[in-house]
């Protein structure tokens, strides 16, 4: 029997990767199933049927859990996002319903959806939902950076359907980031690339040593997940001396704009306060100094002929803690969402501990516990470490 905090995608996927002797030995082969399938989708490969089924269960319940959450029921989307989420990391494609009994965290409204699919092909609630003239159209309008579902219900209630509707509406106000997500939308809705990541550290690496020689730069987020594509590229800035973390972003984004390859940034300055430790509001954004950044990356050879440039806008997240925060916001970072979710709420449940970006707090002896690594906070957890290729639930 599994126990509330352990009742979740991520520990229920390790017990399974654990007990599959042999099962996905290479980091490659088991970094991201989600993105291998939806890769061979793209590539217009054949897939066998009962993978086709496959992604069209996982993605009928993501399209539940985005139509809550496009209406800002976050809380009720969870139960279709785990559900989607443990079908996704299934080493195998489910070939009937029965395979499901056995699976965690999938509910009653979820295995009625992948009942009726596996009877009728497809969920007669997904396919309303799918030509549903609200959804379409806030599901468009949020796909552009800087717009929520707050700004997205906003322009459907006046009436808005598309694009060009917004865009030559003159009551409609434009903030920066809207502006930016408008200009730039076509480049940063492709998928970032591995390599165009792997280009992004480089330059990044670069600009960070130049103003600071004794900082370092990680990747986090998808990417130190091992996936291969993502929608930004997210890094995290270690730096030694203390303070130095609060003057280094201003840096940095001075030196790209001098690079003339800044296309847009966004400095957040931080907001951290020892004293406010620990802090309940889990879900919330962390305090410390972050850029949420639109970059110009060069293409290395071809030319986008028809736009008529040699570059690619690519969105870019940089934060940087306190030297004695770094593990945890490295932890926190390194997402994904979903997962870390789960973790925290093991650590509340099943540990009595408090964790989030900046902290893990124990409740019961009222003190913060020190981590130098992650492993030491997994240890501080009770649980064997768990890499970051595996937290991809
Ligand atoms: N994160 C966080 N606090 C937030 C938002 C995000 O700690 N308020 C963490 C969770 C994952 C990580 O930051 C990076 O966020 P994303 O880039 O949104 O997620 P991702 O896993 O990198 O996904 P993608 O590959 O699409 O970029
Ligand atoms: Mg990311």
């Amino acid at each position: 029997a599994l126990s509330s905090g352990s009742d979740t995608p991520v520990f229920w996927l390790i017990s399974m990767l654990k007990a599959q002797d042999g099962f996905r030995e290479t980091h490659d082969k088991h970094v991201l199933h989600i993105s291998w399938f939806t890769e061979s989708m793209s590539a217009g490969r054949p897939v066998p049927v009962e993978i086709r089924h496959y992604i069209q269960v996982s993605d009928a319940l993501e399209v539940l859990a985005e139509n809550l959450e496009l209406s800002g029921n976050q809380g009720p989307s969870l139960a279709f996002r785990k559900a989607a989420s443990v079908l996704k990391s299934l080493p195998a494609a489910l070939r009937r319903q029965e395979e499901t009994q056995h699976l965690p965290c999938l509910g009653e409204h979820s295995r009625a959806i992948i009942e009726e699919i596996s009877e009728c092909g497809s969920s007669s609630r997904v396919e309303e939902i799918l030509n549903d003239e609200r959804y379409r159209t806030m599901k468009l309008f949020s796909s552009v950076f800087g717009v929520g579902p707050k700004t997205a219900e906003n322009w459907f209630c006046r009436g808005l359907r598309t694009f060009e509707q917004v865009l030559s509406e003159p009551s409609v106000r434009l903030n920066r980031m809207q502006t930016a997500g408008f200009l730039f939308y076509e480049d940063i809705s492709k998928p970032v690339s591995r390599t165009e990541a792997s280009a992004l550290k480089i330059i990044v690496e670069e600009a960070v040593i130049c103003v600071n020689p004794s900082a370092t730069v990680s990747i986090t987020g998808g990417f130190r997940r091992g996936k291969e594509f993502g929608h930004d590229v997210d890094f995290i800035i270690k730096t030694p001396e203390a303070g130095q973390e609060d003057v280094i972003l201003p840096a940095v984004i001075k030196r790209f704009k001098s690079q003339n390859i800044l296309l847009y940034s966004d400095l957040q300055e931080s907001t951290f306060d020892l004293r406010k430790l620990p802090t309940h509001c889990f879900d919330a954004m962390d305090h410390f100094g972050k850029c949420f950044l639109i970059m110009k990356l060069k293409h290395e050879q071809e030319m986008d002929a028809r736009a008529g440039k040699d570059w690619k806008a690519v969105r870019v997240d940089l934060v940087a803690p306190p030297l004695e925060r770094f593990t945890y916001a490295l932890l926190g970072w390194t997402g994904s969402t979903l997962f870390l979710r789960d973790l925290r709420r093991f650590a509340r449940l099943e540990r009595g501990k408090l964790l989030d970006n900046h902290a893990l707090y124990d409740k019961a002896t009222n003190t913060f516990l020190p981590a130098n690594t992650e492993e030491d906070i997994f240890a501080h957890l009770g649980l064997e470490y768990i890499e970051p290729w595996q937290r991809n639930a």
